[in-house]
């Protein structure tokens, strides 16, 4: 049979991916073409996205991928919130903010005066955090008013690469579930929002559904690339939309906990932990709103209702630091010290504030430990121990509190994405959720993307996925009263 294939490239927050899906009609298998730094640039205490030495990347991806087999189509997807400002003349009118950076401190209670938080969240389903794009695109708005004049629009991360490799603009729909600026469910920006906080409709880019071929790769960088023509796609173009897109529910419930009507939640797992259920329409409940609960749009119209918990980010900075000093641990070195370092005797909020922004992790959980009045952890395997059994706890926490927003029994959870490669976490996850645990696919977002893009080519039945993903990835089972040491 022919073989068809796409390109996912996927922007993390340490790496970037060009990754090249090659599906068979039978399964799909990935591998990693080119792989390259994603680090914010700082600079006079700001923090930037690198978006022309990421787009030079990516081309390196594609000239490599590209050199011997014809490539069909390619997507981009990104974490959500951020966004680049255009000018009249369609070029990147300043440098794009990461939503580490602090500006949005500065304003977020005037934009909340204007319009308070429980109705940001009732009229968009997005639960208010000042990372959100309304936040900073206020912020922006307020230091800079001349950006009403000089930009002809905003787009979104994955819309901007999109556009520079297709020459064309829109603004994919999953990815703007994410801004805070969309009506709830709905598929374009909010009115009230808009005219509350005085920004400018103009700067939105008509919605797409995810799953739209927005065009050619340009012609100037077919010839630059020395490839063949190849689709631009925009896909669930936000990150953990894709990763959800490849869950492969049915590998998860019985046929008797589907007659009880069970459902499985998913858990993403990569630098954030999203933990969520998909539902036909957002829920914007006050029990959903207060329990820090957020809608965002699926591939093929459904919901997201979930909640972000910071996540492996908290190991990332911590490695960071160990070896910054010296160390020289890898990711897995340190899922082993946290092993041999047996159970922890302390623990923390992952989503407490003081571990949002980058820096000495090591000593901020010591300190959450020293201010909370339990014992200090002092080993790198006893900090990464406490750090993951943290994590499961707050998974343990938000899938209680999934049942109890949407009404539903979760019997079982999908662990995806990065994290799912680390079965200790997983046997964590088992244990303090209670709940079967079902790891995989581990490159959930580029395993998403190429379904959605292929779908979109009409190379592939969606309806299909689940068996696909089944049979080409390598998915683990862990049950709640495994031993964990
Ligand atoms: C994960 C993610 C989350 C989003 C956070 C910030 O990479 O996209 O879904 O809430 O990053 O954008």
């Amino acid at each position: 049979p022919s073989i068809k294939r796409v390109l996912a490239v996927d922007l993390g927050a340490s790496s970037g991916r060009v990754m090249l899906a090659a599906f068979d009609g039978i399964r799909l298998e990935l591998r990693e073409i080119h792989r390259f730094d994603n680090m914010a640039i700082e600079e006079r205490g700001s923090l930037y996205w690198d978006v022309e030495g990421l787009l030079k990347e990516i081309k390196v991806g594609i000239r490599l991928a590209a050199e011997d087999q014809p490539i069909l189509g390619i997507g981009v997807d990104t974490w959500g919130v951020d966004y680049g400002w255009i000018g009249q003349d369609g070029a990147l009118l300043r440098k794009a903010h990461h939503y580490r950076d602090a500006r949005m401190g500065k304003h977020a209670a005037e934009l909340e005066r204007l319009l308070p938080r429980v109705e940001q969240f009732k009229l968009t389903g997005n639960q208010p955090d000042v990372i959100n794009t309304v936040y900073q695109l206020f912020s922006d708005l307020q230091e800079a008013p001349e950006l009403r004049e000089r930009a002809s629009s905003i787009l979104m991360m994955p819309d901007l690469f999109h556009y520079e490799l297709s020459g064309v603009k829109a603004s994919e729909r999953t990815i703007w579930s994410t801004s805070g600026l969309l009506t709830a469910g709905g598929s374009g920006a909010d009115t009230d929002v808009l005219t509350r906080l005085d920004i400018p409709s103009e700067l939105i880019v008509p919605i797409v559904p995810a799953g739209t071929v927005l065009g050619e790769l340009r012609p100037d960088l077919q010839a630059e690339l020395r490839c063949g023509p190849m689709r631009v796609i925009a896909g669930a173009s936000h990150d953990t939309a894709s990763a959800v897109a490849s869950v492969p529910y049915k590998a998860s419930l019985s046929a008797e906990s589907e007659r009880n009507s069970e459902s499985a939640a998913f858990i993403s797992c990569g630098t954030w932990s999203i933990a969520g259920i998909e539902t036909s329409r957002p829920v914007v409940s006050e029990a959903a709103f207060e329990r820090g609960f957020t809608n965002e749009a699926c591939y093929g119209g459904g919901n997201r209702l979930l909640k972000n918990i910071t996540g492996l980010w908290l190991l990332q900075e911590c490695r960071k630091h160990w070896n910054a000093e010296g160390e020289n641990f890898s990711h897995t070195d340190l899922v082993s010290l946290a092993e041999a370092a047996g159970p922890a005797d302390s623990w923390i909020d992952p989503n407490d504030p003081r571990f949002s922004a980058p820096g000495d992790m090591p000593e901020r959980v010591r300190q959450y430990c020293r201010d909370t009045g339990q014992p200090v952890p002092d080993s790198p395997g006893e900090i990464a121990r406490l750090v993951l059994e943290s994590l499961a706890d707050a998974y343990g926490r938000s899938i209680d509190e999934l049942e109890v927003v949407s009404g539903r029994a979760i019997a079982a959870v999908h662990l995806v994405g990065g994290g799912s490669r680390n079965a200790l976490l997983c046997r964590l996850t088992a244990q303090r959720t209670g709940r079967s645990v079902i790891s995989g696919p581990v490159e959930a977002s580029a395993a998403g993307s190429a379904l959605i893009q292929l779908a979109a080519l009409g190379e592939l039945d969606f309806a299909r996925r689940a068996d696909i993903i089944e049979r080409s990835f390598t998915l683990e089972r862990f049950e709640p009263h495994s031993r964990t040491n």
